[in-house]
């Protein structure tokens, strides 16, 4: 196993173990050795995140992991952070962010939020469980709202908050995106969503997609 390769394993077990510094200090190593941003976040940390959620699915873990597992891959996410995200950039567009109402989860959102910053785009992150009308109230100045769900009693909100726009009459300003580990294409085309994305790279290249932006002008 090369170097890279055990630091990424040794990632892997310090989010799953819930160990933040540890998980901070390989993101660290990693960086200084040039792995790139989402190789550690898609081969190192996500791995670890789907592992303890199918460990939780089997009882084998419960909440409190659930939370210090969470925070290990927030720790190391801090580190990536500057990296995935450009500054100084005149924004292509802006982008509002929120996990829908009675949910809380906010690890995804944030890469998704980090992916898009970092392709030049403006994000305004209204953080976790956003009620409808708070999204309706951002919507002026914006082109895209993206909606994050990660239960399935939570995934109704998104249609909920889509049905929220087009009560306010601001459906047709803003396109809307739709993402989170239980959502698939076919339930956004179901409740009216513009664009579904399964992970965060999609989400920049279907943001560009749906505003007509070249990727070659937005890098
Ligand atoms: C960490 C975690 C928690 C943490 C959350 C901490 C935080 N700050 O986010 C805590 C401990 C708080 C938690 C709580 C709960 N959780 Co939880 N949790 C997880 C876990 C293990 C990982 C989620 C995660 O961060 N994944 C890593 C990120 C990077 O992936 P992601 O979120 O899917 O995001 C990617 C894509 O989906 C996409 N994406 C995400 N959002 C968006 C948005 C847009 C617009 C787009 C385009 C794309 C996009 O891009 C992202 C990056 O690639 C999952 C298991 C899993 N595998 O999903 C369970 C899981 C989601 N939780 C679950 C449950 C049941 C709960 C609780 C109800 C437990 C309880 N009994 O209290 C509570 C609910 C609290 C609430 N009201 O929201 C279940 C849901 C089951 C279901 N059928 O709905 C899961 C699936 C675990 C399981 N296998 O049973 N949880």
């Amino acid at each position: 196993m090369s170097d890279v390769e055990s630091l990424l394993d040794d990632l892997y077990n310090a989010v799953l173990d819930g160990q933040a510094p540890a998980a901070k200090k390989i993101v660290g190593q990693l960086i200084e050795q040039h792995v790139p941003a989402e190789t550690i976040l898609y081969d190192g940390m996500i791995p670890a995140m789907d592992e303890v959620g199918r460990l939780f699915e089997t009882g084998e873990v419960f909440v409190p992991e659930m939370l210090v597992s969470a925070n290990a891959m927030k720790a190391g996410m801090e580190l990536l952070q500057p990296l995935l995200e450009l500054s100084d950039v005149k924004p292509l567009a802006r982008i509002v962010l929120g996990t829908v109402q009675g949910d809380i989860h906010d690890i995804g959102k944030n890469l998704v939020g980090m992916m898009l910053k970092g392709a030049g785009f403006e994000v305004i992150d209204l953080g976790v469980n956003v009620p409808p009308a708070r999204f309706v109230s951002a919507v002026e100045g914006a082109s895209i709202i993206g909606l994050s769900a990660l239960l399935t009693t939570t995934m109704p909100n998104m249609k909920v908050t889509i049905d929220a726009l087009t009560a306010a009459g601001v459906r047709d300003r803003v396109k809307v995106i739709v993402g989170g580990a239980p959502v698939t294409e076919e339930f956004a085309l179901e409740i009216g969503a513009d664009g579904y994305a399964s992970n965060a790279n999609q989400a920049v290249t279907i943001s560009r997609a749906l505003l007509g932006i070249e990727p070659a002008l937005a890098a």
